[in-house]
């Protein structure tokens, strides 16, 4: 894939943050504490990270997707857990907004979400709506001036140090499936919210994750973000662009695998030479990097595919599913390369294999991406 110089200028500056913040003091902090040093999210929102797709006139870098998916890439292939840092700003809480907020709200919020000022996380799931998201059962009432909002949302990433939260609720409570759900900017220290204990996770330590508990939390006619009834087709563009975001969290994590891999096999010896002249592992490496070379591409083409305005659902699921899953094979494979090194902590492989395993599930597992590409080649 041929890059523009201004893609290989945002390349090297990732790149570069990565190696010189992303310190292995700093990631092992952020798993014993569970949550990433906000000095370092700080300097993140200063580099520009936070605000790469949001336009200039509201203080963002007014980049493409392709420069997003880039940035995702090479933060991820220093820490998964400060891509999600990353991801959060630029698709799931930046993109609703962008997507349907009136001028004052973009105004209001959009540039210091890109600067990091303000942190938003996104309220789609709840306990018994995960793959059926229209499932919703949260509700929101209109009194008087304000929409009155009761329910429960689960797994909400960075929760806990969010001051705001993008709130999908059923407002038309006749209206069956999907339809009838609007989508509301809460603010997170209003009257009624509360938030579950952060979640005790298998990988992505580091980015706190809780439920948030909405009991009767009052909030102004003017924070209703797009039409009465249409937060679902909200959500679901969100997650078009959330999903190449995952997609180039998965080639990092997974080229700093095959990384690993090589080096390990490079300096294993057994049988009297390293491990890496013997060809059940070339072959196993050869595998693993041609395999993340289709991801790769696969990943710039969705994004190139937003950036032409095409309706790229489809593009982006597939990379989603393919990414994700090709991601958890090569961190398998580039455990296996290790043995028994790789299943201690001292190895970067143990860390990458943990958080590798979220990628095929947040933001529509593999299945539902699959129920996404085979509806639109079969409708
Ligand atoms: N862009 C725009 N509109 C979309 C859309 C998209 N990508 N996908 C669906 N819609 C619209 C449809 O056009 C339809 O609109 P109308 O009612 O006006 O016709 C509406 O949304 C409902 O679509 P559909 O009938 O396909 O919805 P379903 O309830 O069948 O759900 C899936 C579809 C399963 C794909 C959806 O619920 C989903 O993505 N689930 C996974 C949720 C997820 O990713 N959660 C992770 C949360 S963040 S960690």
């Amino acid at each position: 894939m041929e890059f523009k110089q201004e893609h290989k200028l945002i390349r090297d500056l990732a790149a570069k943050f990565a190696d010189q913040e992303l310190t292995d003091d700093v990631l092992d902090a952020a798993e014993e504490t569970g949550c990433l040093d906000l000095d370092i999210v700080r300097k993140m929102g200063e580099a520009g990270f936070f605000g790469i797709k949001t336009p200039k006139e509201y203080g963002g870098a007014g980049g493409d997707h392709v420069s997003y998916v880039i940035v995702m890439e090479e933060i991820a292939k220093r820490s998964a857990v400060a891509s999600v840092f990353v991801s959060s700003p630029n698709s799931l809480c930046g993109a609703p907004i962008q997507l349907s907020g009136t001028p004052d709200q973009k105004e209001k919020y959009l540039s210091k979400i890109a600067t990091g000022e303000l942190t938003f996380c996104f309220g789609l799931t709840e306990p018994g709506a995960g793959s059926d998201a229209g499932g919703t059962k949260t509700t929101a009432v209109l009194d008087g001036d304000e929409w009155v909002l009761n329910g429960r949302k689960t797994f909400i990433t960075g929760a806990p140090i969010a001051d705001y939260s993008i709130i999908y609720a059923k407002t038309d409570l006749t209206a069956k499936g999907s339809a009838g759900i609007t989508a509301f900017i809460v603010d997170l220290k209003s009257e009624g919210v509360s938030f579950g204990k952060p979640e005790e996770k298998m990988g992505i330590i580091g980015c706190p994750t809780s439920d948030i508990v909405l009991e009767n939390v009052r909030v102004p006619k003017e924070n209703m973000l797009g039409k009465e009834g249409k937060g679902f087709t909200n959500a679901m563009k969100t997650l078009d662009v959330g999903r190449i975001g995952i997609a180039a969290q998965s080639i990092g994590i997974a080229q700093a695998a095959l990384d690993e891999a090589v080096k390990f096999a490079k300096e294993r010896v057994q049988f009297g030479r390293p491990i890496a002249k013997l060809q059940g592992i070339s072959f196993k490496i050869a595998r693993m990097a041609a395999k993340l070379e289709a991801a790769k591409l696969l990943v710039y083409e969705a994004a190139a595919a937003k950036d032409r305005g095409e309706d790229a659902s489809k593009i982006c699921s597939m990379a989603k599913y393919f990414c994700s899953e090709t991601c958890n094979e090569i961190v398998y494979d580039a455990l296996q390369v290790h043995g028994g090194y790789g299943y201690i902590k001292d190895y970067k492989i143990e860390r990458l294999y943990r958080d590798a395993r979220i990628t095929s599930i947040y933001e529509g597992t593999s299945e539902i991406q699959l129920l996404v590409i085979g509806s639109q080649l079969l409708k």
